[in-house]
């Protein structure tokens, strides 16, 4: 908590640690009221540190110290000095060893940093700074120790004792309580140390690697969630084979645990051989998942498998070159789900969250480039643009190199940085070594904040023959950075014929094509380097059709005047699945935005027809990525959110945005409701419903499409309708199914669905009162609703038996849901949502200030709204600013979105 103004971190600061801790031997004695922690330290000067004031300064915050001894000698007072963040001890030796035995409080840590309590059990969170708050220690991860831990707990409650590594023996101790030892062979960051405690159930499988070793693989989770494991096991077994596969990487414990909790910051975290998961990330049956929860599930389990090596066998150096282990690990684990599933429908996924989020976060008061410079909280920096476009910027690299060229980067990368702490530079090398290319300037990424726009013009030359196109690009100024450099881009092009057939290409200087139909001749990976860049290609016959930025193969916003007719040729002729579907996207986002500006509500006939095409090419399946996958159908028939509408306007009008885009959806659904009920009936499958449910990417495909249509349906309802979605809730067997039934009821008018709604909703929440995280999405899909009196509603469910603000997937569900998930009602033009959200975090901030500093992003891009809102969220953000004590997670967010903090 600062009074005044918390310090800056810098990057340009940072210097190698004074000592090394070689070995780590901790004591725990558990209990949730007050824990014993003792640490015997084996120090030594780091040569390849200057020599300091010759004292030793070890990170702590909230420890009480009981005792401390430097080579067996109990330290008097004068020799050491303990304050708020540290412990110093004065002229230490060369090499020694340090103990101290500390006290802390895991049931009155509410931040859910360090030792903490969820439900019964006793578990960890260190990442970034928490493990300072367990002991005293060099809390950086450029400090790699071996661990060896001992814990001591009661074993009427505390059954299970869990740490990093390999089991070591227990042992039953004469006053009852159990002792587990654990070592770990693996020198490791503190960020990385990880214990929990509980009675937990366990299921259990097993792994055999490729050099044959078994590796038992064990799941824990509270007791009566065992039915909900099997998801979770089987993405584990094949996250394993896959980075055996792909990057020839094999694990190296002797077992590989999970542990989901309930409790927890964020997703998960990659704990060396000890996963600690949020349990939203874990559990999962039919019955209470839906499929983007099995999907998330078998993502979050890869990622956190796959830091095993990018993360924990090679680490960061310092904080800012977080995206180093983060942005590979996200571009690893998006291709591995690319490979179990439909890769196209990944790939969409994958960019509509990098524009949502990370471009207006790169367009807005909070951008940072990949690698930052500064930082107030590093909490604040687990961000899209170090994770998501960082994963942008490794899948750039690797479309450089190509497949063959970057597993032989990664393999040297794997090689030469093994136990190390290194940067995202040292990445970059690698791949510039086994590339053989020049990245100097594409080293620039990481350095540069914003989104690069890249303008694009053509010209035909009919007479010649040849096709110019003219490629500029600009990256627009953000805080603290002004100007900006030109970007080495990849950008693949593809050009078609009229009749949609991509031709060959040649560029100017070139010999003849290869053949046409060849595999990669009709799209080519042009570079951009200059601000300025001219492509000829020749021997085109007529004017070609450009298929630009293909695969979206760099972080960008495209600009080329595309008609609507060609935007509509793309989307039905587009070789890029990719690119069929952003056509579809840019053509709806056009109309859109122009039914906004115009106050025109009315729908081209062009755009209905579009649609309708796409409709009657629905089969009941196809083999994925092909034009009648029904999932890359259901994204195709997806309109652009509200949000990244938003993104798109000078000045957002909320509720423009929102008529306009009710408008047309319910146009579309009552126009092509024939169509629209055809794909329906085609794909509701009463057989399945009752009797299995199948999971396979085809069949999540085939629920996606039809409850999309089932969404366009509900906005042009009637009785038929509201009959359709009610079959649909009361017969279900999956939750992907209720949900979608559930929503489309309740935003249904009253006086057509009469209280449907209202009575699903009751139905839903008697039926799950019980399962929490079902109970999320009850909460959830309240504060999401468009209802004029959803603000009313969502303070009303804060007092509900079952809302607690100790636990942040609640918090999220119905505050976070709220603010981020519902533009309409959260920018309300009196301000009543900002003045809501205000009281939250005020609430929130002395309990979980990094919970508190994440439900602010919604106001904090306020000036990109009219005046009336941006002098009510400014209000609202000076309010904040205003209280004393704040955390410095808050502190940060608010006084660069206010401005005030240029880092
Ligand atoms: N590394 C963790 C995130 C830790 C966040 C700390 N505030 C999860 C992950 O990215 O895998
Ligand atoms: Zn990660």
């Amino acid at each position: 908590m600062y009074r005044t103004t918390p310090p800056v971190i810098r990057r340009e600061d940072y210097r190698p640690a004074e000592f090394l801790i070689d070995q780590a031997d901790l004591r725990f004695e558990l209990d949730a009221g007050q824990t014993l922690v003792e640490a015997e330290l084996s120090l030594r000067r780091n040569p390849a540190a200057p020599r300091g004031d010759g004292d030793l300064h070890l990170d702590g915050e909230q420890l009480e110290l009981l005792d401390l001894t430097l080579d067996g000698r109990r330290l008097p007072p004068a020799e050491y000095r303990v304050d708020e963040h540290a412990l110093v001890v004065r002229r230490v030796p060369d090499r020694f060893r340090l103990r101290t035995r500390v006290q802390i409080h895991p049931s009155a840590n509410t931040a859910l940093e360090g030792l903490y309590v969820s439900g019964d059990m006793l578990c960890t969170q260190c990442e970034a700074e928490g493990f300072r708050r367990i002991t005293y220690f060099l809390d950086r991860p450029d400090v790699m120790s071996r661990y060896r831990v001992t814990l001591v707990a009661d074993p009427a409650r505390y059954p299970v004792l869990l740490s990093n590594g390999n089991p070591a023996g227990t042992e039953e101790l004469a006053d009852g309580r159990r002792l587990a030892r654990w070592d770990d062979p693996f020198p490791k960051p503190s960020y990385l140390f990880a214990v929990v405690a509980g009675d937990l159930a366990l299921v259990e499988d097993r792994f055999v690697t490729a050099s044959g070793r078994e590796i038992p693989l064990r799941i824990f989770v509270e007791p009566g969630n065992r039915d909900k494991c099997d998801h979770a096991m089987r993405s584990l077994k094949a996250a394993m084979r896959w980075d055996e596969t792909r990057y020839g990487r094999e694990y190296d414990l002797d077992l590989f645990m999970i542990v989901a909790v309930s409790h927890f910051n964020m997703g998960a975290m990659e704990n060396k051989g000890l996963n600690v998961f949020n349990d939203k990330f874990v559990l999962a049956r039919p019955d209470t998942a839906t499929d983007a929860d099995f999907a998330h599930i078998e993502g979050v389990v890869a990622h956190e498998y796959f830091h095993n090596w990018t993360g924990n066998r090679i680490t960061c150096r310092d904080w800012f070159q977080l995206s180093l282990k983060e942005g590979f690990t996200v571009y690893r684990d998006q291709e591995f789900s690319a490979d179990q599933g439909s890769r196209g429908v990944k790939r969409i996924e994958d960019v509509r969250l990098l524009r949502s989020r990370q471009f207006p976060e790169d367009a807005g008061p909070m951008a940072h480039p990949v690698r930052p410079d500064s930082y107030i909280e590093i909490n604040n920096f687990y961000t899209a643009t170090v994770y998501e476009k960082g994963a942008e910027l490794v899948r750039m690299q690797a479309g450089l190199l190509g497949p063959e060229r970057f597993r032989k980067g990664t393999d040297l990368y794997f090689e030469r940085f093994d136990g190390q702490a290194v940067t995202t530079d040292d990445f970059v090398a690698c791949m510039e070594q086994a590339g053989g290319l020049d990245l100097t300037q594409f080293r620039r990424w990481y350095a540069q904040a914003g989104t690069p726009v890249l303008e694009c013009a053509d010209h035909y030359d009919a007479d010649a023959g040849t096709y110019t196109l003219e490629i500029r690009q600009h990256t627009p100024a953000t805080p603290g950075q002004a100007d900006k450099q030109p970007l080495h881009i990849p950008f693949a092009v593809g050009l078609l014929d009229a009749q949609g057939r991509d031709l060959p290409l040649r560029l100017a200087g070139e010999s003849a094509a290869s053949e046409p139909t060849a595999a990669g001749v009709c799209t080519r990976m042009l570079e951009l380097r200059a601000p300025v860049e001219r492509f000829t290609f020749v021997g085109l016959a007529a004017r070609p059709v450009p298929s630009l930025l293909r695969g979206f193969s760099a972080p960008v916003r495209l600009r080329y005047p595309y008609s609507d007719a060609d935007l509509t040729f793309l989307m039905a002729h587009d070789s890029d699945g990719f690119n069929r579907w952003d056509a579809a996207q840019t053509l709806a986002q056009r109309l859109l935005l122009r039914m906004v500006e115009e106050e025109a509500l009315s729908v081209p006939d062009s755009f209905v027809e579009a649609f309708r095409q796409a409709l009657k090419e629905a089969p009941v399946d196809a083999s994925a990525d092909t034009q009648a996958d029904p999932a890359l159908l259901a994204e195709v028939l997806t309109l652009p959110s509200e949000g990244y509408l938003a993104d798109q306007m000078d000045c957002v009008d909320v509720d423009g945005i929102h008529r306009a885009r009710e408008t047309l959806a319910a146009t579309l659904g009552a126009l092509l409701r024939e169509d629209l009920l055809a794909v329906y009936e085609r794909h509701w499958q009463p057989g399945a419903e009752a009797g299995d449910y199948d999971l396979s990417p085809a069949a999540a495909g085939r629920r996606a499409l039809r409850n999309c249509v089932l969404g366009y349906l509900g906005q042009a309802p009637d009785a038929g309708i509201v009959a359709l979605a009610q079959r649909q809730f009361d017969t279900a067997n999956n939750m992907t199914d209720v949900i979608a039934a559930l929503r489309v009821l309740l935003e249904m008018p009253v006086d057509v669905a009469g209280d449907a709604g209202e009575r699903a909703l009751a139905a839903f929440y008697r039926r799950w009162s019980q399962e929490q995280l079902v109970l999320d999405k009850w909460f959830a899909l309240q504060a999401q609703s468009s209802r004029p009196d959803t603000l009313a509603r969502v303070k009303g469910l804060m007092k509900h038996p079952q809302f607690s603000l100790a636990n942040p997937n609640r918090v999220r569900a119905l505050i976070g849901a709220f603010a981020s998930g519902n533009p309409l009602r959260f920018h309300a033009e009196d301000g009543a949502g900002y003045g809501f959200l205000a009281d939250r975090i005020l609430e929130l901030d002395p309990l979980n200030p990094q919970i508190a500093a994440r439900l602010l992003h919604p106001m904090t891009r306020w000036r990109r709204y009219d005046p009336g809102r941006q002098a009510l969220m400014q209000r609202q953000l000076e309010r904040i600013l205003e209280v004393d004590g704040l955390s410095s997670d808050v502190y940060e967010v608010v006084s660069r979105s206010l401005g005030k903090d240029e880092g």
